[in-house]
């Protein structure tokens, strides 16, 4: 049964803290050997690949090499029906028209007195890593969700690994990356892939930047090679906070609820409401459709273990406790979404109103569903176009504006007691000696 507590219990910060803390011991077994495989790769790239795909994902390296080719690819169509691949690709069309709008422009100003010129000029990354996992967690959205921002970005070379245990592709995955005219695909998991991107071997030349979702391997070399290049967020475990008044349907609740218990043991879902009513009913509705999943064992546990109903006194107050968990997922299943917003400060993407399942962020909306997660929202932003671009600033100095601002460059690099940075500027405008 999922737990009901209420704002004013005596143990509420202690009850809390355990959801905010779950996933975040560090392990020195798993930092030991992602270390070792790392530098393995980085001395004996093919080779170091070829024995760590045989001996993690029974891959036997004669059999079906590191690249998956055009054919495979091509193959995995026939697994996909046609009523699957027309919805990924209206997906990716609704992705990829929000992440147009996120695109950022090059400027350039004139001052009109010195004629000096400031501007910032914005490029694309050359290469991006995409790593999608296999097992429980392949899923062909997050192919769209990674990929799509770094194309609208102008990406020239996106590769992507994938596990492939046995040598099995997901067709789904495959299909994904095939619609997005993605083709450089390689047989890779764990942390030996992130060492390829990072470090190149032979076949894998290396990328600029690595994202996307892994288990505990993966985001540890991920932290580790940061750096040498960028990464995205590290992905914790994912939670949804809903703040529902007495006007939500209580099943509609119940369901969102488990829609992320779902996808991880390690997910939180919390109810927080000022309705004592709805928490009642929304606890029953919780094992009725609990019942009825699939992947019920994985949602129960998540629900017992990390599942909340917390009874506040008024919507401000379950403002403040969603604020105080920063939720990945905040769905504010009220009357009045919009006036409730104002309220919220932290939050990876806000759902809004009765009928606005998280499901339909996580794959058609737009908005992009790799989102902050494990209270990381505090400072953390959705993945985005801004997260496949570099900035540079420009700068262009006339002799008259130099004029203007050599005798204060003087100053500070005395102050500094850097004196060839001063004469740069002495000289310049002719007061060098
Ligand atoms: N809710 C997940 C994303 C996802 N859902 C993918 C379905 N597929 C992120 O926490
Ligand atoms: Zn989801």
């Amino acid at each position: 049964m999922i737990q009901i507590f209420s704002r004013s219990d005596r143990d509420f910060d202690e009850k809390l803290a355990v959801i905010r803390n779950r996933g975040q011991s560090l392990d020195s077994a798993v930092e030991k050997s992602v270390g070792e495989i790392l530098e393995d790769v980085r001395l004996n790239g093919d080779e170091a690949l070829k024995r760590y795909t045989q001996k993690f994902d029974s891959v036997d390296p004669e059999t079906y090499g590191i690249s998956i080719d055009a054919g495979t690819v091509e193959a995995c169509r026939s697994e996909v029906s046609a009523r699957q691949y027309d919805a990924l690709q209206r997906a990716a069309d609704s992705i990829r028209a929000f992440h147009e709008r996120q695109r950022r422009q090059t400027w350039i100003e004139q001052d009109s007195v010195t004629g000096n010129i400031l501007g910032q000029r914005v490029l694309p990354l050359d290469s991006v890593g995409i790593y999608v996992p296999g097992g429980k967690a392949a899923y062909p959205s997050s192919v769209l969700m990674n990929a799509i921002p770094a194309q609208v970005a102008g990406v020239e070379r996106i590769v992507m690994v994938v596990p492939t245990p046995g040598g099995e592709v997901n067709p789904g995955v495959m299909v994904a990356a095939h619609l997005l005219g993605i083709t450089e695909i390689y047989r890779l998991g764990g942390a030996q892939a992130i060492g390829a991107l990072a470090y190149g071997t032979e076949t894998v030349a290396p990328v600029d930047k690595i994202v996307g979702p892994g288990n505990i391997y993966v985001a540890t070399a991920k932290r580790k090679v940061f750096g040498r290049v960028d990464i995205d967020m590290i992905a914790g475990p994912s939670e949804i906070l809903i703040i529902a008044d007495e006007g939500a349907d209580p099943r509609h609740v119940a369901i969102d609820l488990l829609s992320q218990a779902e996808h991880d043991e390690m997910a939180s879902s919390i109810l927080v409401t000022n309705s004592s009513k709805l928490a009642e009913k929304v606890s029953v509705a919780i094992e009725e459709e609990l019942a009825l999943l699939p992947r019920q064992a994985i949602a129960r546990k998540s629900i017992d273990d990390y599942g909340a109903i917390i009874v506040a006194p008024d919507l401000l107050e379950a403002a403040r406790i969603s604020n105080l968990i920063a939720p990945e997922h905040l769905e504010l299943a009220v009357a009045e979404p919009f006036w409730l917003l104002h309220t919220i400060k932290s939050a990876g993407a806000i759902f809004m109103g009765y009928h606005t399942s998280e499901a339909v962020g996580d794959y058609v909306a737009g908005p992009n569903h790799v989102l902050p997660t494990g209270g990381t929202a505090r400072f953390f932003s959705p993945l985005s176009v801004d997260d496949f671009i570099k900035k540079s600033s420009l700068i262009y100095y006339t002799q008259a504006g130099l004029e203007e601002v050599a005798r204060d460059v003087e100053i500070l690099t005395a102050m500094e007691g850097l004196d060839a940075h001063g004469r740069s500027v002495s000289y310049r405008v002719g007061d060098g000696t």
